[in-house]
């Protein structure tokens, strides 16, 4: 077991370190009533978990009290998400399993859509109607038009539905509006993505250089702690971001960017590179394409010109890029996890990419490693039925990058008057909240409105759940078995979720609640097997273990196959049209896009705004845990950061209450806390994502906080994914509520 000690140096990297630490160990306000039995550290009352307070994934082993009430969470040592060690949200997981307001029987609304008023109904009558309503829209306009709309484990279990009755229209904000730009990035540049979690070594790194990413208020475990160990070790870290983050105080260069200008900068560090001969020669002639064409097209983008759109001084971007190209090849430029920012964010992160191969990172020790994942055969069944349709005809025309589907664009197919071929009519919403986490709210309620029905999975009563025509409980994670994880990374492993202890009021697992859809459906060949434990016996079986096995060890690690790094001057071949690293991309090009990263401007606010920033606490998971009691404990509410000059001209005190107002005249529903702080620009301020919440059954998170989701209503378009940029937005700060009619003018 993980002593104190070590939990400390994780903890150490989040904001406020001891002061995060002490009540993550401790949770000690009385919430668990059973709190004097003794907690029985056996094996025999320990079962394996899968953390899902976020999705990292962290492999861990749930132990309970002497009553069968589960007390810790406790990482599985030999895992490497999680090295052993949880994050205080994963420790805070029975706050999940345990919270009072969760949702516990199967709801159906009553009147009108959009009403809001619910009765409580047996499971049977709740999946009749789904079945009803999914057949009946299928007959009517077609299987394809009913979208599934998903995020977390639970999500893989309705692909399988959709895909059994023949929609192919899946999508999650979890790419859209997160990583899809640097998978299309990077994609568009070695032929392979990043994936999760990131191949980066920063165990063995000598510098990092962190874009907007915020690790260590990003709390994704792994990454946390590699780059603890990184630090140990001595490795430089340059932090570029417009606030002064947790990992801009670990840092030896903090750039505080004039936000929107990333692609400037990179640009400059690549003209620093070629043009005093700091790249890597050999690694670049023997695996990359377009050199030359990247060599003139980067020649006008000297320090100089990137200090008057970057703000940040030519000496500070030459001595950042000598850092790298000093500890090259053994240097992660980070590619970052939520690109959805400007609207060019597959240019930039193709920027960061191409950054990278000058420094010869890709394949190298301390730079980026080649992951490995075993592969697990699917519990056998008959072929999946062809759609008529899918996503890519309604996004391809225009978005011809976009690799899977897009939520902002199967919401969009929504909508009564879209002008999009191909129309949707009903939403399964499985595990995501989209009223918070798509931009421009209205749309997504106005959606919603139009749907002939909509049916919610979800563990509590989040706003979304106000939206479904049925609300389907799903139990936690701590109550479940799921699919097998099978992990991506130095060495491949598989790990187990199983039940720590019977699923509490009337909730089901989403593999047995999609099941039971299906079977209604008249679906059964696709569902040819008895219940879970069966086809996760049948696919430990095909890899030589069991789930009598894995019931115990939890993670399982297998052989790799192929070397973690290329070898000095190794042949390799990578999988693009030109089978190189496309510093030039031949597909870009193709599809009519910029083939190499272009600098353009983006608006900037007006007199009296201030561009709205977001981003994590490290006690919280979006809005997902805010109502967990015993994270609630730690933080209950956001605060806006402001710059002293702000607060200054504004006569804000910090602690004061404040509005937003943004370019929309769109109003924050509740006020937030000033938080006055250098460590903010004085043309940004910036408001931790999640809180803010509207819907009233959740007690402790109802109404703390402002709401960055509801200020974002203006939206970039990724013009490569299709993805939403949503970091145009511009906010006054009002120190009183404004009228009804002034906001609403
Ligand atoms: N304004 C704004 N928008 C954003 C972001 C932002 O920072 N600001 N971030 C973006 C990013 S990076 C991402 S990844 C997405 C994430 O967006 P989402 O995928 O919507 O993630 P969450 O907000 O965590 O919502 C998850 C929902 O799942 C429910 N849930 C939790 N556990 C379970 C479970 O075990 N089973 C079921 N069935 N439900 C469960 C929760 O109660 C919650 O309603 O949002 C994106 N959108
Ligand atoms: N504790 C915790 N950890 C999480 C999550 C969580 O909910 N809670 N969510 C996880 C998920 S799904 C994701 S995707 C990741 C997201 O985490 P990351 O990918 O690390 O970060 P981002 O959300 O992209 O960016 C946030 C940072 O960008 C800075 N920023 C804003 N504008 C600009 C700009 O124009 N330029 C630059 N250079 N910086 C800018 C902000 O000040 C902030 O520090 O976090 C993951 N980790
Ligand atoms: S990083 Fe934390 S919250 Fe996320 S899965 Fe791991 S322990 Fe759970
Ligand atoms: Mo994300």
């Amino acid at each position: 077991m993980k002593t104190r000690r070590d939990f400390i140096k994780i903890s150490a990297l989040a904001a406020g370190g001891l002061a995060v630490l002490k009540p993550a160990l401790s949770f000690s306000s009385g919430f668990f009533p059973d709190e004097e039995v003794p907690l029985d550290e056996s094996e025999a009352q320990r079962t394996p978990t899968i953390c899902e307070v976020c999705f990292w994934n962290c492999a861990a082993f749930a132990y309970k009290d002497r009553k069968g009430k589960v007390q810790k969470i406790i990482g599985n040592d030999i895992d490497l998400h999680s090295k052993g060690r949880l994050c205080p949200r994963g420790t805070g997981g029975p706050g999940m399993l345990y919270d009072k307001d969760r949702l516990k029987k199967p709801l159906l609304r009553v009147g009108k859509p959009g009403n809001q008023k619910f009765k409580e109904v047996s499971w049977e009558e709740a999946l009749d109607f789904v079945a009803k309503k999914t057949r009946e829209v299928g007959e009517k306009y077609g299987y394809e038009s009913i979208a599934l709309l998903d995020h977390g484990t639970t999500a893989h279990h309705f692909e399988h539905l959709f895909k059994s009755f023949g929609s192919d229209n899946t999508a999650e904000p979890a790419i859209a509006q997160c990583l899809g730009a640097r998978e299309a990035g990077f994609i568009n540049t070695y032929g392979a993505g990043i994936g999760s979690p990131e191949p980066t070594d920063l165990r063995n790194a000598k510098c990092l250089v962190l874009i907007g990413s915020h690790i260590g208020e990003n709390m994704h475990n792994g990454i946390v702690q590699d780059m603890s160990t990184g630090l140990d070790r001595g490795m430089t870290v340059i932090t570029v971001d417009p606030r002064f983050s947790t990992a801009a105080s670990k840092s030896k260069f903090w750039l505080p960017i004039k936000p929107s200008t990333d692609i400037a900068l990179l640009l400059a560090w690549m003209h620093v590179l070629i043009y005093e001969d700091l790249y890597d020669k050999d690694y670049i002639e023997q695996y990359a394409y377009g050199f030359d064409e990247l060599k003139a097209h980067v020649r006008p983008f000297t320090p100089e010109w990137a200090y008057t759109k970057t703000d940040i001084p030519p000496q500070d971007i030459r001595k950042t890029a000598y850092e790298m190209a000093k500890a090259a090849p053994s240097v992660v430029i980070h590619p970052g996890r939520h690109t959805a920012w400007y609207g060019d964010d597959t240019q930039r992160t193709r920027a960061i990419a191409i950054l990278n191969a000058l420094l010869g990172a890709w394949g190298k020790k301390g730079g980026y490693y080649f992951p490995e994942k075993i592969r697990i055969p699917r519990f056998p069944h008959p072929k999946y039925p062809e759609p008529e349709w899918t996503w890519k005809d309604i996004t391809k025309d225009k978005y011809k990058g976009a690799f899977t589907g897009v939520t902002n664009i199967l919401i969009d197919a929504s909508l009564p008057d879209t002008k999009l071929k191909h129309k949707i009519k009903a939403w399964y919403v499985v595990a995501t909240n989209l009223i918070q986490s798509i931009p421009d709210q209205e749309k997504t309620k106005k959606a919603l409105q139009n749907m002939e029905f909509v049916v919610v999975v979800d563990t509590m009563p989040t706003e979304i759940t106000g939206y479904a025509d049925v609300v389907l409980p799903e139990c936690t994670y701590l109550e479940r078995y799921d699919y097998l994880r099978t992990t991506r990374h130095k060495i491949p492993q598989v790990a187990l979720r199983m039940p720590a202890v019977e699923p509490m009021y009337d909730t089901k697992p989403g593999w047995w609640i999609s099941r039971e859809i299906g079977l209604r459906l008249g679906l059964d060949k696709y569902f040819p097997w008895k219940d879970i434990e069966e086809v996760l016996d049948w696919q430990l079986k095909q890899v030589g273990s069991s789930l009598e096995e894995m019931k115990k060890v939890g993670v399982k690690s297998f052989e790799r196959e192929e070397p973690l790094y290329l070898e000095d001057g190794e042949d390799y071949f990578f999988n693009t049209n030109t089978g190189k690293i496309e510093l030039y991309s031949t597909d870009l090009d193709a599809m009519g896009y910029d083939p190499m990263p272009v600098y353009r401007e983006h608006p900037q606010p007006e007199d009296g705004f201030y561009r709205l920033i977001y981003g994590r606490v490290p006690m919280h998971t979006f809005g997902r845990t805010i109502n967990n009691p015993l994270l609630n404990e730690l933080r209950d509410e956001n605060h806006l950061w402001v710059n002293p000059k702000i607060a200054k001209l504004l006569d804000l005190k910090t602690g004061q209450e404040v509005w937003l107002r943004n370019q929309d005249g769109v109003v924050s529903t509740f006020p937030v806390k000033v938080r006055i702080t250098e460590r903010i620009r004085f043309d940004s301020v910036y408001l931790p994502h999640g809180f803010g919440q509207k819907n009233k059954k959740m007690g402790r998170a109802y109404g703390r906080g402002a709401a960055d989701s509801e200020m974002i209503t203006r939206v970039e378009i990724d013009d490569v994914t299709g993805g939403t940029g949503m970091r145009g937005n511009f906010v006054e700060i009002l120190v009183e509520k404004p009228q009804k009619e002034e906001a609403e003018s």
